[in-house]
Order: structure tokens, then sequence, then C-alpha cells
């Protein structure tokens, strides 16, 4: 149990050396099998699908048209930057064009208020709520066996960035309806994203609520707004006229989050301006599971296609090389903890990843649904394969 966690915490906030060593390994060997087409690598615009959207709106949704668009990160220029802080990960490389069609997607994070409403309808008992079996973890010690979720926990005092167990607990009873653990409590937090879901648990939510979690291409297409290859999905600058756009950290990380942007720690919903498409926090405050499984090679096979992709699901299996046995789906979007100090993953076309069965305090999701058969009128596109 406690090896599984420090593998867990490991995965949470990483080092990507090995993972980019690899990448960079398979673009070279990509690149000598088959030429990509020029799209690839590039940024090339953004091309909405034409239908209007279908009627009547599922509440708390924004019809996201669909379309093509090159997915993706590249680092951002004209920014102050080094190695770990303003680089974009290398498992979101290359960037490469993408079609997915139309859906509709969450306004906001699920919020606690609605997560509660589904728990009360259904009885059902989160991940970290569950005590671990203990021939799920042979070996493990009975007093680890506890229910719990993985807490940010900073320490009082500067530490250095390359041990991530420093501000990383596993808690004993903490949940959804107690983030921090026994002693704290979403009383009056109604409006705040639901944390420490695991996979499973957002994936039963969705299900009650006749929606499904977004794949990784759909939660990137979204987020992105309509825009063009730009870093942040307002746009090109990280504080517009000084403004921030996101909760996002800052202060000395980890020891002080300072709430600058007015929120140290977790945030309400919809507290900062939406994107083109009326979505929120779709950078910062909480991470979102998406449904495709995480590997550091997966862009670098699609690229190696040199065609448009459409509407793909992820790859078929989970597989990280820093953690080979740990199953892991992809996070997007980044969170309260997001600094150019350590993670700079509010940038848009990033990914982080996760255990499966790991709920955490900055971790959160949404939702989308694809439109019945009748009520889609297509309107595509129309420059794919
Ligand atoms: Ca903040």
């Amino acid at each position: 149990m406690k090896a599984r966690h420090i593998l867990t915490l490991a995965a949470i906030v990483t080092s990507i050396a090995v993972v980019g060593l690899l990448v960079a390994a398979a673009l070279r060997s990509s690149n000598r099998q088959s030429r990509p087409a020029a799209s690839v690598g590039v940024f090339g615009p953004t091309v909405e699908n034409t239908a209007s959207a279908p009627s009547p709106a599922p509440e708390g949704m924004v019809w996201i048209r669909g379309g093509e668009f090159s997915m993706g990160a590249a680092d951002p220029t004209g920014t102050d930057r080094n190695d770990v802080g303003m680089r974009a990960t290398d498992d979101s490389r290359p960037i490469h064009r993408v079609y997915v069609d139309g859906f509709w997607m969450d306004r906001t994070e699920v919020t606690n208020r609605q997560y509660a409403a589904f728990v009360r309808a259904t009885g059902y008992v989160t991940v970290a709520e569950r005590t671990p079996r203990a021939e799920d973890f042979p070996g493990a010690p009975p007093e680890n066996l506890v229910a719990g979720a993985v807490v940010f926990s900073p320490p009082h005092h500067p530490v250095s960035l390359d041990d991530s167990y420093q501000w990383w607990s596993y808690v004993k009873g903490a949940n959804w309806r107690h983030p921090l653990g026994p002693a704290s409590s979403i009383e009056g937090k109604e409006n705040y994203p639901v944390v420490d879901v695991a996979y499973d648990d957002a994936v039963a939510y969705a299900t009650w609520a006749g929606h499904r979690l977004p794949t990784e291409a759909e939660w990137e297409f979204a987020a992105r707004g309509g825009l063009t290859g730009e870093p942040y999905v307002w746009g090109r600058e990280l504080r517009p006229n000084g403004r921030w756009m996101a909760n996002t950290h800052q202060g000395h990380f980890p020891n002080e989050d300072d709430g600058a942007d007015g929120f140290p720690g977790l945030a309400p919903v919809a507290q900062f301006p939406r994107n083109h498409y009326g979505l929120y926090d779709v950078a910062g405050n909480a991470w979102e599971w998406v449904n495709d499984w995480y590997r550091p090679d997966h862009y670098a096979g699609l690229a190696a296609t040199g065609r448009v992709v459409r509407n793909p699901r992820g790859p078929a299996s989970s597989f990280d090389p820093s953690e080979p046995g740990v199953q892991k789906r992809v996070q997007r979007g980044g969170s309260f903890l997001c600094t150019d100090q350590y993670c700079s993953r509010y940038m848009v076309g990033t990914r982080g990843k996760g255990d499966v069965n790991t709920g955490t305090n900055h971790l959160g999701f949404r939702t989308v649904v694809t439109p019945a058969p009748n009520q889609h009128s297509g309107g595509s596109a129309g420059q794919n394969e």
C-alpha cells in the first residue's frame, strides 16, 4: 500500500526527463520510417464545423462545434522560460492534425453539489472511501490498508523541487466529502469542483447523468475555443493587461501560495473568464480526468500516419515508462498548483497523467454528451480523409 502510494505520488507531479528521451527517440525513429505531412510539428488553422447546435441544450452544457485542429503543444515564444517551468511537456509533441465531431460539454467542472446529488440518488461510494483490500495489495502491512486520498501538504520552508514527496501526502480519511482529510469539509463549498475522485468515480457520475468523459482530443478542441495554436486558452499572453486568467500558483512553490490571482488553493468554479466556447476553468483550478489511456509516445504514432486523425480515442492500453506497472489515464488543464517554477501545464496543449485508482485534492472532471443521431445535422469541415 505504502509503496503503491509512493509510486502514485511520483506519478502526480513527475519529472519528464525519461519520457522526453523516449519520445525523442520515437520521433527520430518515426521520422526515418515515414515523412509526416507538412502540417505535423506546426500549428495549422482551426477549422470549425458549420452546423448549428442541436437542441435542446442539456442543462449546464455548451455546444462544441467540432472540426479540424492542430493538437499538441509547442514551446511558447518570447517568454522567460527554463527547463523545468515554461517548456511544454515532451509527451505533448509533435503537433498533429485531428478532427472531432461536435458534442455538448459541461460549462464548468462537476461541482460538489452535483456530485452530492449523484451520491444521494445512487448510494455510490467513491474509491477513496473504500478500505483497500489486502488481496489487492499483497504484502502490505494492515496498518497501511486505510481509505484515503493524496493531498497537497506543503512544507513551511523552501525545498528542492526534485522530490515531490515533500509536498504530497497520502491522508487517511481524505475523500470528496473531506478533501484535505477528516477535519476538512465541503460545507459552504457546494460550488467548488469535486476533487479526490478516482477515474471510476468520474465515470460513475457521468454514466448516471447520461453523459461520458471527453476524449483527450475533444477536451483539447474545446479548451482551445477555436483559437489556433495559442499557448493559453485565452490567447498568447499569460497575463493580458496584467490580469490573471486562471487559478494557478503564485508565490514560492511549494511552500508559499500567496493567492495573487485571488485564490490560494482551490477556487469555486467559474471565477475567471470563460474561453471562446463559454467553458470555465479549462486551465488551472483542478485537473480533469479524460477518457484516454496514457502513453508518452501516442502523439508520435498518430503524427507518423501523416493524415488527419478522426475522433481519436487514445491508445489501447496504458504505458508510462517511469511507472510501467501503474495504469494511468490522461488528465488535462492543470490546477491551482501549476506554476512556471515547476509545472506549466495550464498551457492548453500540455498533458498530465495519473493512476486511475488515485484521487487527489487538485483533480476533478467534467463531462460531455454526444447528440442523438436525429439531433445531429452534420456540417463537417470537409477537409478530412
Ligand atoms: Ca491561485
